[in-house]
């Protein structure tokens, strides 16, 4: 069976390539997935996307993963990133590993930036890479 990995994506990333490309680059988050789902090809994993503007919606996406196989999550949770004490219990409460991404160097970005709920959690963070940093992650998933 093929390793099942959950990439999913908070809020506003549905704007992807279409605002701030200073920020947030050229790329839309179609073609991210796209790409992923390639990459999920090549590296024969079973890979799943998801977006939503709701934490409640993510909230109830992970605790899905749960119950359904998932063995990985890749998640950007954009804002909820550093505001979000449910998206934090939600992942702890699942015990799957995840890998956390930023399209942007957040660490370059205002202070409250800075501070995320899901780090010191997971098994890795990538910022700063551009949409590459999905990939980047998804290749780490598989081997993982
Ligand atoms: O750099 C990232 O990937 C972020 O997670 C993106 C979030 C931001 O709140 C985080 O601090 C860092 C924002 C989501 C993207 O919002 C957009 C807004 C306009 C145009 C394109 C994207």
């Amino acid at each position: 069976m093929a390793q099942r990995i959950l990439v999913l994506h908070g809020p506003n990333l549905n704007l992807l390539g279409t605002r701030e490309p200073q920020v947030y680059g050229n790329v839309t988050l179609a073609q991210v997935d796209e790409r992923l789902a390639e990459l999920a090809r090549t590296l024969g994993v079973a890979v799943e996307t998801g977006q939503s503007n709701h934490e409640g919606e993510l909230v109830d996406r992970i605790q899905r993963a749960g119950h359904d196989g998932v063995q990985f999550i890749i998640i950007n949770a954009g804002a909820y990133t550093h505001t979000s004490v449910a998206l934090r219990d939600a992942l702890a409460g699942v015990a799957i590993p995840y890998v956390e991404v930023h399209v942007s160097n957040v660490y370059k970005r205002e202070p409250f930036r800075h501070h995320s709920y899901l780090s010191d959690q997971a098994v890795g963070v990538i910022a700063g890479l551009g949409p590459f940093g999905y990939e980047a992650a998804l290749r780490f998933a598989a081997a993982y």
